[in-house]
Protein backbone atom coordinates (compact mmCIF):
# COMPACT_ATOMS: atom_id res chain seq x y z
CA UNK A 1 0.00 0.00 0.00
CA UNK A 2 1.64 3.06 -1.02
CA UNK A 3 -0.66 6.15 0.53
CA UNK A 4 1.33 9.73 0.13
CA UNK A 5 0.10 11.00 3.73
CA UNK A 6 -1.65 9.43 7.17
CA UNK A 7 -5.06 11.00 7.69
CA UNK A 8 -4.99 13.83 10.18
CA UNK A 9 -7.73 12.06 12.53
CA UNK A 10 -5.32 9.26 12.91
CA UNK A 11 -2.50 11.28 14.17
CA UNK A 12 -5.36 12.64 16.54
CA UNK A 13 -6.66 9.34 17.69
CA UNK A 14 -3.04 8.15 17.73
CA UNK A 15 -1.54 11.34 20.17
CA UNK A 16 -4.81 10.77 22.56
CA UNK A 17 -4.14 7.02 23.21
CA UNK A 18 -0.11 7.42 23.53
CA UNK A 19 -0.46 10.30 25.75
CA UNK A 20 2.26 13.72 25.42
CA UNK A 21 5.44 12.53 24.10
CA UNK A 22 4.01 9.42 22.93
CA UNK A 23 3.59 10.41 19.29
CA UNK A 24 6.56 12.75 17.41
CA UNK A 25 5.46 14.43 14.35
CA UNK A 26 7.58 17.26 13.84
CA UNK A 27 10.37 17.07 11.44
CA UNK A 28 13.54 17.47 13.47
CA UNK A 29 12.20 14.59 16.40
CA UNK A 30 11.41 11.83 13.07
CA UNK A 31 14.62 12.90 11.84
CA UNK A 32 16.79 9.68 13.87
CA UNK A 33 13.69 7.22 12.93
CA UNK A 34 13.87 8.14 9.53
CA UNK A 35 17.09 5.91 8.33
CA UNK A 36 19.11 3.67 9.23
CA UNK A 37 22.63 3.78 11.09
CA UNK A 38 24.37 3.35 7.24
CA UNK A 39 22.13 5.60 6.09
CA UNK A 40 21.61 3.73 3.22
CA UNK A 41 18.09 3.27 3.46
CA UNK A 42 16.95 6.64 3.78
CA UNK A 43 12.78 7.26 4.33
CA UNK A 44 10.32 9.64 5.80
CA UNK A 45 7.75 8.62 8.72
CA UNK A 46 4.67 10.11 9.12
CA UNK A 47 4.89 9.80 12.41
CA UNK A 48 6.54 8.01 14.60
CA UNK A 49 4.35 6.26 17.90
CA UNK A 50 6.14 5.56 21.05
CA UNK A 51 4.01 3.06 23.14
CA UNK A 52 4.56 2.20 26.71
CA UNK A 53 2.92 -0.72 26.80
CA UNK A 54 1.72 -3.58 24.94
CA UNK A 55 -1.90 -1.99 25.46
CA UNK A 56 -0.84 1.16 23.80
CA UNK A 57 0.91 -1.16 20.78
CA UNK A 58 -2.34 -2.86 20.37
CA UNK A 59 -4.35 0.61 20.16
CA UNK A 60 -1.58 1.62 17.57
CA UNK A 61 -2.03 -1.12 15.78
CA UNK A 62 -5.87 -1.37 16.09
CA UNK A 63 -6.33 2.84 15.00
CA UNK A 64 -3.74 2.06 12.23
CA UNK A 65 -5.58 -0.95 10.90
CA UNK A 66 -8.85 1.18 10.84
CA UNK A 67 -7.09 3.79 8.97
CA UNK A 68 -5.27 1.52 6.36
CA UNK A 69 -2.23 3.10 7.13
CA UNK A 70 0.94 1.11 7.29
CA UNK A 71 3.35 0.47 10.21
CA UNK A 72 7.15 -0.20 10.29
CA UNK A 73 8.47 -1.51 13.98
CA UNK A 74 11.32 -0.30 15.23
CA UNK A 75 14.26 -0.91 17.77
CA UNK A 76 17.91 -0.23 18.21
CA UNK A 77 18.47 0.72 15.00
CA UNK A 78 21.35 -1.70 14.09
CA UNK A 79 19.88 -3.98 11.44
CA UNK A 80 22.27 -4.18 8.09
CA UNK A 81 19.10 -4.66 5.88
CA UNK A 82 17.05 -1.85 6.23
CA UNK A 83 14.21 -3.71 7.78
CA UNK A 84 13.27 -1.16 9.91
CA UNK A 85 13.12 1.94 8.16
CA UNK A 86 10.23 3.42 6.21
CA UNK A 87 9.52 4.18 2.90
CA UNK A 88 9.65 7.67 1.41
CA UNK A 89 6.03 8.05 0.88
CA UNK A 90 5.71 10.02 3.90
CA UNK A 91 2.70 7.67 4.78
CA UNK A 92 3.87 4.65 7.02
CA UNK A 93 3.38 5.20 11.17
CA UNK A 94 6.96 4.47 12.73
CA UNK A 95 6.30 2.18 15.45
CA UNK A 96 9.09 2.05 18.55
CA UNK A 97 9.47 -0.19 20.95
CA UNK A 98 12.32 1.71 22.83
CA UNK A 99 10.29 3.04 25.70
CA UNK A 100 9.14 -0.38 26.79
CA UNK A 101 12.52 -1.48 28.18
CA UNK A 102 11.22 -3.41 31.19
CA UNK A 103 13.24 -6.38 32.62
CA UNK A 104 10.44 -8.16 34.39
CA UNK A 105 11.88 -11.18 36.02
CA UNK A 106 15.06 -13.36 35.91
CA UNK A 107 14.75 -16.93 37.20
CA UNK A 108 18.06 -17.97 37.62
CA UNK A 109 17.22 -21.65 39.35
CA UNK A 110 14.21 -21.95 35.88
CA UNK A 111 17.03 -20.08 33.59
CA UNK A 112 14.59 -17.87 31.97
CA UNK A 113 14.71 -13.91 31.36
CA UNK A 114 11.55 -12.32 30.56
CA UNK A 115 11.63 -8.64 29.16
CA UNK A 116 9.98 -6.18 26.91
CA UNK A 117 10.94 -5.67 23.11
CA UNK A 118 12.75 -2.13 23.72
CA UNK A 119 15.21 -3.90 26.07
CA UNK A 120 18.41 -3.31 25.27
CA UNK A 121 20.64 -6.50 24.58
CA UNK A 122 23.13 -5.78 26.84
CA UNK A 123 21.03 -4.82 29.58
CA UNK A 124 19.51 -8.38 29.37
CA UNK A 125 23.02 -9.84 29.25
CA UNK A 126 23.98 -7.75 32.36
CA UNK A 127 20.81 -8.83 34.34
CA UNK A 128 21.15 -12.51 33.75
CA UNK A 129 25.07 -12.13 34.75
CA UNK A 130 23.94 -10.19 37.82
CA UNK A 131 22.37 -13.85 38.45
CA UNK A 132 25.58 -16.22 37.92
CA UNK A 133 23.44 -16.71 34.16
CA UNK A 134 24.26 -15.87 30.31
CA UNK A 135 21.98 -14.65 27.84
CA UNK A 136 23.90 -16.21 25.04
CA UNK A 137 22.94 -13.91 22.25
CA UNK A 138 26.34 -11.90 21.43
CA UNK A 139 26.90 -9.55 18.78
CA UNK A 140 28.51 -6.62 17.65
CA UNK A 141 25.33 -4.28 18.14
CA UNK A 142 24.28 -5.71 21.70
CA UNK A 143 25.15 -2.01 23.04
CA UNK A 144 22.15 -0.87 21.34
CA UNK A 145 19.93 -3.51 19.67
CA UNK A 146 16.77 -4.11 21.21
CA UNK A 147 15.07 -7.28 21.76
CA UNK A 148 12.24 -7.46 20.04
CA UNK A 149 14.40 -6.72 16.88
CA UNK A 150 16.92 -9.45 17.92
CA UNK A 151 13.75 -11.63 18.39
CA UNK A 152 11.94 -10.33 14.99
CA UNK A 153 15.40 -10.70 13.10
CA UNK A 154 16.06 -14.12 14.54
CA UNK A 155 19.68 -12.40 15.33
CA UNK A 156 22.54 -15.09 15.46
CA UNK A 157 25.98 -13.23 16.21
CA UNK A 158 29.20 -15.52 17.72
CA UNK A 159 28.19 -17.96 20.18
CA UNK A 160 25.75 -19.82 17.68
CA UNK A 161 27.62 -23.04 17.17
CA UNK A 162 26.84 -23.44 20.82
CA UNK A 163 23.36 -21.81 21.71
CA UNK A 164 21.74 -21.84 18.29
CA UNK A 165 20.12 -18.87 16.70
CA UNK A 166 17.78 -16.55 18.99
CA UNK A 167 15.05 -19.00 18.08
CA UNK A 168 16.41 -21.66 19.85
CA UNK A 169 16.58 -19.23 22.74
CA UNK A 170 13.06 -17.83 22.66
CA UNK A 171 10.64 -19.93 25.21
CA UNK A 172 7.81 -17.49 25.38
CA UNK A 173 6.45 -15.03 23.19
CA UNK A 174 3.76 -11.51 23.50
CA UNK A 175 2.70 -10.61 19.97
CA UNK A 176 0.05 -7.86 18.82
CA UNK A 177 -1.04 -8.68 15.35
CA UNK A 178 -1.94 -6.26 12.51
CA UNK A 179 -5.56 -6.00 13.89
CA UNK A 180 -4.34 -4.37 16.97
CA UNK A 181 -5.03 -8.20 19.04
CA UNK A 182 -2.16 -9.07 21.62
CA UNK A 183 -1.74 -12.86 21.84
CA UNK A 184 -0.26 -14.13 25.03
CA UNK A 185 2.07 -17.05 24.93
CA UNK A 186 4.21 -15.85 27.59
CA UNK A 187 4.70 -19.47 29.38
CA UNK A 188 8.36 -19.85 30.72
CA UNK A 189 8.36 -23.66 29.64
CA UNK A 190 11.15 -25.54 28.40
CA UNK A 191 8.36 -28.14 27.13
CA UNK A 192 5.70 -27.09 25.45
CA UNK A 193 4.26 -29.26 22.66
CA UNK A 194 0.60 -28.14 22.76
CA UNK A 195 -0.33 -27.34 19.67
CA UNK A 196 1.36 -25.50 16.70
CA UNK A 197 4.81 -23.25 17.72
CA UNK A 198 3.14 -20.19 16.71
CA UNK A 199 5.81 -17.93 18.16
CA UNK A 200 8.15 -19.43 15.86
CA UNK A 201 6.28 -17.85 12.63
CA UNK A 202 6.91 -14.25 14.44
CA UNK A 203 10.47 -15.26 14.85
CA UNK A 204 12.44 -13.89 11.93
CA UNK A 205 9.71 -12.20 10.39
CA UNK A 206 11.12 -9.19 10.45
CA UNK A 207 7.88 -7.13 11.99
CA UNK A 208 5.87 -8.45 8.59
CA UNK A 209 3.70 -10.85 10.43
CA UNK A 210 3.01 -9.20 14.41
CA UNK A 211 4.74 -6.88 16.51
CA UNK A 212 6.96 -8.61 19.22
CA UNK A 213 6.28 -6.87 22.66
CA UNK A 214 8.30 -9.14 25.16
CA UNK A 215 9.28 -12.40 25.55
CA UNK A 216 10.97 -15.14 27.68
CA UNK A 217 13.96 -16.06 26.92
CA UNK A 218 16.28 -19.21 27.49
CA UNK A 219 19.31 -18.28 30.15
CA UNK A 220 22.43 -20.85 30.36
CA UNK A 221 24.76 -21.19 33.20
CA UNK A 222 27.35 -19.07 32.37
CA UNK A 223 30.88 -20.71 32.19
CA UNK A 224 33.51 -20.36 35.09
CA UNK A 225 36.03 -20.28 32.82
CA UNK A 226 36.84 -19.09 29.20
CA UNK A 227 39.44 -20.01 26.77
CA UNK A 228 40.35 -17.55 23.77
CA UNK A 229 42.96 -17.88 21.15
CA UNK A 230 43.84 -16.43 18.21
CA UNK A 231 45.52 -17.93 15.49
CA UNK A 232 46.94 -17.61 12.18
CA UNK A 233 46.33 -20.59 9.28
CA UNK A 234 47.83 -20.87 5.90
CA UNK A 235 44.49 -21.03 3.96
CA UNK A 236 40.65 -21.67 5.29
CA UNK A 237 40.95 -25.43 4.42
CA UNK A 238 43.66 -25.54 7.55
CA UNK A 239 40.61 -23.55 9.43
CA UNK A 240 38.38 -26.15 8.71
CA UNK A 241 41.02 -28.96 10.23
CA UNK A 242 41.54 -26.66 13.05
CA UNK A 243 37.68 -26.65 14.02
CA UNK A 244 37.52 -30.19 13.26
CA UNK A 245 40.36 -30.81 15.80
CA UNK A 246 38.78 -28.32 18.28
CA UNK A 247 35.53 -30.20 18.15
CA UNK A 248 37.10 -33.26 19.11
CA UNK A 249 39.15 -31.90 21.57
CA UNK A 250 36.76 -29.83 23.20
CA UNK A 251 33.73 -30.89 22.20
CA UNK A 252 30.49 -28.22 22.77
CA UNK A 253 32.47 -26.03 24.78
CA UNK A 254 33.39 -24.41 21.54
CA UNK A 255 31.52 -21.16 21.94
CA UNK A 256 32.72 -19.61 18.85
CA UNK A 257 34.95 -20.20 16.12
CA UNK A 258 35.62 -17.17 14.53
CA UNK A 259 37.43 -16.93 10.49
CA UNK A 260 38.74 -13.28 9.45
CA UNK A 261 40.61 -12.44 6.21
CA UNK A 262 44.31 -10.94 6.61
CA UNK A 263 42.69 -7.92 4.86
CA UNK A 264 40.02 -7.60 7.29
CA UNK A 265 42.44 -7.37 10.05
CA UNK A 266 44.38 -4.99 8.12
CA UNK A 267 41.55 -2.47 7.83
CA UNK A 268 41.28 -2.83 11.56
CA UNK A 269 44.88 -1.90 11.66
CA UNK A 270 44.50 1.24 8.99
CA UNK A 271 41.05 2.63 10.44
CA UNK A 272 40.54 1.49 13.99
CA UNK A 273 44.21 1.65 14.93
CA UNK A 274 44.01 -2.01 16.54
CA UNK A 275 46.55 -4.42 15.65
CA UNK A 276 46.94 -7.95 16.21
CA UNK A 277 49.80 -9.85 18.49
CA UNK A 278 50.25 -12.37 15.90
CA UNK A 279 52.33 -12.56 12.86
CA UNK A 280 50.66 -11.37 9.58
CA UNK A 281 48.69 -13.86 8.13
CA UNK A 282 46.40 -14.30 4.97
CA UNK A 283 43.80 -15.53 7.49
CA UNK A 284 43.19 -15.69 11.04
CA UNK A 285 41.31 -17.70 13.29
CA UNK A 286 39.47 -16.32 16.25
CA UNK A 287 37.96 -19.39 18.78
CA UNK A 288 36.92 -19.37 22.48
CA UNK A 289 35.87 -21.77 24.36
CA UNK A 290 34.13 -21.83 27.61
CA UNK A 291 33.23 -24.46 30.66
CA UNK A 292 32.62 -24.81 34.27
CA UNK A 293 34.70 -27.40 34.34
CA UNK A 294 38.59 -27.52 35.71
CA UNK A 295 41.23 -28.13 32.66
CA UNK A 296 39.59 -26.32 29.84
CA UNK A 297 42.97 -23.74 29.64
CA UNK A 298 45.33 -27.37 29.58
CA UNK A 299 42.59 -28.96 26.93
CA UNK A 300 42.68 -25.50 25.01
CA UNK A 301 46.78 -24.92 25.41
CA UNK A 302 47.60 -29.34 23.93
CA UNK A 303 45.00 -28.02 20.83
CA UNK A 304 47.03 -25.23 20.57
CA UNK A 305 50.22 -27.25 20.59
CA UNK A 306 49.13 -29.87 17.85
CA UNK A 307 48.12 -27.40 15.32
CA UNK A 308 50.61 -25.86 15.68
CA UNK A 309 52.98 -28.83 15.41
CA UNK A 310 50.91 -29.91 12.27
CA UNK A 311 51.33 -26.65 10.29
CA UNK A 312 47.24 -26.02 10.76
CA UNK A 313 48.26 -22.93 12.28
CA UNK A 314 51.47 -21.24 11.45
CA UNK A 315 51.30 -18.85 15.26
CA UNK A 316 49.46 -18.21 17.88
CA UNK A 317 47.79 -16.63 21.33
CA UNK A 318 46.11 -17.79 24.12
CA UNK A 319 44.65 -15.14 26.17
CA UNK A 320 46.10 -15.14 29.67
CA UNK A 321 43.49 -12.47 30.98
CA UNK A 322 39.78 -11.41 30.60
CA UNK A 323 41.47 -8.38 29.33
CA UNK A 324 43.45 -9.83 27.07
CA UNK A 325 40.76 -12.05 25.70
CA UNK A 326 38.27 -8.81 24.99
CA UNK A 327 41.65 -7.06 23.03
CA UNK A 328 41.51 -10.33 20.75
CA UNK A 329 37.76 -9.90 20.53
CA UNK A 330 37.99 -5.90 19.56
CA UNK A 331 39.99 -6.90 16.50
CA UNK A 332 37.05 -8.96 15.19
CA UNK A 333 33.87 -6.48 16.59
CA UNK A 334 36.19 -3.65 14.71
CA UNK A 335 36.06 -5.33 11.17
CA UNK A 336 32.35 -3.87 10.25
CA UNK A 337 33.24 0.23 11.30
CA UNK A 338 36.53 -0.13 9.79
CA UNK A 339 34.79 -1.80 6.51
CA UNK A 340 32.42 1.36 6.72
CA UNK A 341 35.68 3.74 7.04
CA UNK A 342 36.97 2.15 4.18
CA UNK A 343 34.58 3.42 1.38
CA UNK A 344 31.20 2.28 -0.18
CA UNK A 345 30.87 -1.52 0.55
CA UNK A 346 28.64 -3.93 -0.48
CA UNK A 347 27.57 -6.40 2.27
CA UNK A 348 26.89 -10.50 1.39
CA UNK A 349 25.58 -12.35 4.70
CA UNK A 350 26.02 -15.83 3.19
CA UNK A 351 25.71 -19.27 4.37
CA UNK A 352 27.37 -22.31 2.82
CA UNK A 353 27.57 -26.30 4.30
CA UNK A 354 30.47 -25.90 6.57
CA UNK A 355 32.95 -28.62 4.85
CA UNK A 356 32.07 -26.71 1.18
CA UNK A 357 33.69 -23.21 2.91
CA UNK A 358 37.10 -23.04 1.50
CA UNK A 359 36.01 -24.04 -2.18
CA UNK A 360 32.95 -21.54 -1.83
CA UNK A 361 35.34 -18.85 -0.97
CA UNK A 362 38.04 -19.53 -3.95
CA UNK A 363 35.31 -19.96 -6.52
CA UNK A 364 33.48 -16.51 -5.24
CA UNK A 365 37.15 -15.09 -5.54
CA UNK A 366 37.67 -16.27 -9.11
CA UNK A 367 33.96 -14.76 -10.06
CA UNK A 368 34.41 -11.55 -8.52
CA UNK A 369 37.84 -11.17 -10.08
CA UNK A 370 36.35 -11.92 -13.37
CA UNK A 371 33.29 -10.30 -12.87
CA UNK A 372 33.60 -7.34 -11.07
CA UNK A 373 37.66 -6.51 -11.56
CA UNK A 374 39.21 -4.17 -8.65
CA UNK A 375 36.94 -5.09 -6.34
CA UNK A 376 38.35 -5.95 -2.79
CA UNK A 377 37.00 -8.09 -0.55
CA UNK A 378 36.57 -7.89 2.95
CA UNK A 379 35.63 -11.80 4.17
CA UNK A 380 35.07 -12.57 7.97
CA UNK A 381 32.21 -14.41 9.92
CA UNK A 382 31.19 -17.43 11.93
CA UNK A 383 32.46 -20.18 10.26
CA UNK A 384 31.60 -22.67 12.92
CA UNK A 385 28.01 -22.06 11.54
CA UNK A 386 29.18 -21.83 8.04
CA UNK A 387 28.31 -18.32 7.81
CA UNK A 388 30.78 -15.91 5.86
CA UNK A 389 30.32 -11.93 5.53
CA UNK A 390 31.43 -12.00 2.40
CA UNK A 391 31.75 -8.19 1.99
CA UNK A 392 33.53 -6.40 -0.97
CA UNK A 393 34.71 -2.82 -1.11
CA UNK A 394 34.02 -0.88 -3.96
CA UNK A 395 34.85 1.98 -6.61
CA UNK A 396 32.75 3.86 -8.14
CA UNK A 397 32.74 1.88 -11.41
CA UNK A 398 31.15 -0.95 -9.87
CA UNK A 399 27.62 -1.21 -9.36
CA UNK A 400 26.02 -3.57 -6.32
CA UNK A 401 23.40 -5.60 -7.86
CA UNK A 402 26.33 -7.17 -10.10
CA UNK A 403 28.21 -7.62 -7.38
CA UNK A 404 25.50 -9.32 -5.45
CA UNK A 405 24.58 -11.11 -8.25
CA UNK A 406 28.22 -12.83 -8.65
CA UNK A 407 28.56 -13.92 -4.61
CA UNK A 408 24.80 -14.86 -4.45
CA UNK A 409 25.02 -17.13 -7.45
CA UNK A 410 27.83 -18.61 -6.05
CA UNK A 411 26.40 -19.33 -3.17
CA UNK A 412 23.87 -21.14 -4.77
CA UNK A 413 26.21 -23.18 -6.52
CA UNK A 414 26.99 -24.70 -3.09
CA UNK A 415 23.55 -25.23 -2.04
CA UNK A 416 23.98 -22.28 0.37
CA UNK A 417 21.44 -19.15 1.72
CA UNK A 418 21.48 -15.75 0.96
CA UNK A 419 20.80 -14.49 4.26
CA UNK A 420 22.59 -16.70 7.67
CA UNK A 421 21.48 -14.19 9.98
CA UNK A 422 21.11 -10.53 8.97
CA UNK A 423 17.66 -11.45 6.93
CA UNK A 424 16.20 -9.87 4.30
CA UNK A 425 14.80 -6.18 4.79
CA UNK A 426 14.43 -4.22 2.01
CA UNK A 427 17.88 -5.07 0.94
CA UNK A 428 17.78 -8.34 -0.10
CA UNK A 429 14.06 -8.47 -1.39
CA UNK A 430 14.13 -9.11 -5.25
CA UNK A 431 17.24 -11.37 -4.25
CA UNK A 432 15.11 -13.45 -1.91
CA UNK A 433 12.76 -13.87 -5.20
CA UNK A 434 16.16 -15.49 -7.46
CA UNK A 435 16.93 -17.68 -4.90
CA UNK A 436 13.95 -19.21 -3.33
CA UNK A 437 11.89 -22.01 -5.17
CA UNK A 438 8.39 -20.37 -5.99
CA UNK A 439 6.53 -23.07 -3.73
CA UNK A 440 8.55 -21.64 -1.09
CA UNK A 441 7.62 -17.74 -2.09
CA UNK A 442 4.10 -18.74 -2.59
CA UNK A 443 3.92 -20.04 1.14
CA UNK A 444 5.03 -17.00 2.60
CA UNK A 445 2.72 -14.71 0.94
CA UNK A 446 -0.32 -16.92 2.10
CA UNK A 447 1.20 -16.69 6.03
CA UNK A 448 1.36 -13.40 5.22
CA UNK A 449 -2.24 -12.71 3.64
CA UNK A 450 -3.53 -14.75 6.57
CA UNK A 451 -2.23 -12.74 9.29
CA UNK A 452 -1.73 -9.48 7.57
CA UNK A 453 -4.10 -9.51 4.11
CA UNK A 454 -4.32 -5.60 3.81
CA UNK A 455 -0.38 -5.70 3.82
CA UNK A 456 0.16 -3.12 6.66
CA UNK A 457 2.88 -4.72 8.36
CA UNK A 458 6.35 -3.18 7.24
CA UNK A 459 5.11 -3.51 3.79
CA UNK A 460 8.11 -4.09 1.22
CA UNK A 461 10.09 -6.41 3.78
CA UNK A 462 11.14 -9.28 3.54
CA UNK A 463 8.41 -9.69 0.38
CA UNK A 464 7.42 -7.19 -2.23
CA UNK A 465 4.52 -4.85 -1.30
CA UNK A 466 1.28 -5.43 -2.72
CA UNK A 467 -0.46 -9.11 -3.04
C1 LIG B 1 29.30 -9.43 12.44
O1 LIG B 1 29.41 -10.64 12.36
C2 LIG B 1 28.02 -8.79 12.04
O2 LIG B 1 30.19 -8.71 12.89
C3 LIG B 1 28.20 -7.68 10.99
O3 LIG B 1 27.12 -9.74 11.59
C4 LIG B 1 28.73 -8.16 9.69
O4 LIG B 1 29.38 -5.98 8.97
C5 LIG B 1 28.97 -7.08 8.63
O5 LIG B 1 28.77 -7.37 7.45
ZN1 LIG C 1 27.80 -11.76 11.79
Amino acid sequence: MSQTAAPADLLGRLESCLGRGGLLTNADDLAPYAVDWRRLFPGRPAAVARPANTAQVAAVMAACHAAGVPVVPQGGHTGLAGGATPDASGGQVVLSLARMNAIRRVDPLGLTLEAEAGCILKVAQDAAEAEGRLLPVSLAAEGSAMLGGVIATNAGGINVLRYGMTRNLVLGLEVVLADGTVVDGLRALRKDNAGYDWKQLFIGSEGTLGIVTAAILRLVPRPRHTATALLAVPDPAAALRLLRAAQDALGDTIQAFELIAGESLALVAEHAGLTSPIAEAGWTVLMEAGSSLEGLREAVETLLGEVLERGDATDGVLAESGQQAAALWALREHITEAEARAGKSVKHDVSVPIPAIPDFLAAAGEALAAGAPGTRPNIFGHMGDGNIHYNVIIGPEHGSEAINRIVHDTVARFGGSISAEHGIGQYRVDELVRHRRPEEMALARRIKDALDPQGLLNPGKVLRAGP
